[in-house]
């Protein structure tokens, strides 16, 4: 793999779903038992603050209960190995990359550890639940804070720097998202554009399947752990 310097890793729900986290789209996913439109926008935290509180304190709480799975891990040996540039770009909102030893990671659609006060704009590192309405602990002001989460029409996080990592990459990996949601979805065509080798590894094929220059289909326990041995072998 001499010839390649630069990653950009992206993950989805799927890298998390054998750590037990629920996907957002499968049969069991996390919208089942809510609509989507009642909990991942602006409109519906406006509307109704105390369910999408519930909703997003529950999954908080959650968190404590799992654990980095082999994939996590070998993304986490990945980061440490590879000496070239390495963007893991995550959609999930969990810390399962940082937990796991990943230091390279941006999340592009924030983080359920973290709360963000809109009195203030200050973003503060959070482990409790949010929906008795604490003060944040920046400006002291009351009921100003909401989950660190980039819900639907709002910008996702630090677009800039993912498209400088997308326009250098050479080698580009999705892993476990299914292509649904967009700009996330549209990134294998800019890495595409720019000339870089492109790899998907999901459970099935995603929605921008055809796009890439490679499908390997299976769990991500599996795959990616055989990926990166891969690519970190000696070249002879
Ligand atoms: C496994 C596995 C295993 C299972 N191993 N694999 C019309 C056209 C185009 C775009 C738009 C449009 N109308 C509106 C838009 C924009 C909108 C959008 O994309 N809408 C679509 C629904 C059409 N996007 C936005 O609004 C975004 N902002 C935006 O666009 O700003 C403007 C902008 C313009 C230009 C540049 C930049 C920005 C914001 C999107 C925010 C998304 N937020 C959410 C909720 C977060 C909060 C929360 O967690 O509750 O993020 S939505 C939800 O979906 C979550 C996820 O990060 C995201 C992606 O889901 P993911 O990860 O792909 O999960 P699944 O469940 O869909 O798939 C899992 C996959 O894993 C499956 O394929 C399984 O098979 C697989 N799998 N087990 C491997 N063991």
């Amino acid at each position: 793999m001499t010839d390649i310097r630069n990653i950009v890793v992206l993950t989805g729900a799927g890298i998390s779903a054998e750590s037990g986290l629920a996907t957002f789209r499968g049969p069991d996913g996390l919208w089942e038992g809510h609509r989507v439109e009642d909990v991942a926008t602006p409109e519906a935290f406006a509307r109704d603050p105390v369910l999408v509180h519930r909703f997003y304190d529950a999954r908080r709480a959650n968190l404590k209960t799992v654990a980095p799975n082999q994939a996590h891990a070998a993304l986490a040996r990945l980061d440490a190995a590879w000496p070239g540039d390495l963007l893991i770009v995550t959609q999930n909102v969990d810390d399962l990359h940082e937990r796991a030893g990943a230091t390279r990671v941006l999340h592009m659609h924030g983080e359920l550890r973290s709360a963000w006060c809109r009195g203030c704009d200050a973003r503060s590192r959070w482990e409790a639940d949010l929906g008795h309405h604490p003060l944040c602990p920046r400006c002291g002001t009351g009921g100003g804070l909401r989950p660190d989460i980039v819900w639907f029409g709002e910008m996702p996080y630090e677009m800039d720097r993912i498209d400088r990592a997308l326009m250098d990459a050479d080698l580009f990996v999705s892993i476990g998202t299914s292509g649904n949601v967009y700009p996330a979805a549209g990134f294998v065509q800019t890495a595409r554009y720019v000339g870089a080798r492109t790899l998907e590894m999901n459970l099935e094929p995603s929605l921008g399947s055809t796009h890439f220059h490679e499908s390997r289909i299976g769990n991500a326990g599996a795959l990616v752990p055989a990926w990166v041995d891969e690519i970190l072998a000696p070249t002879p």
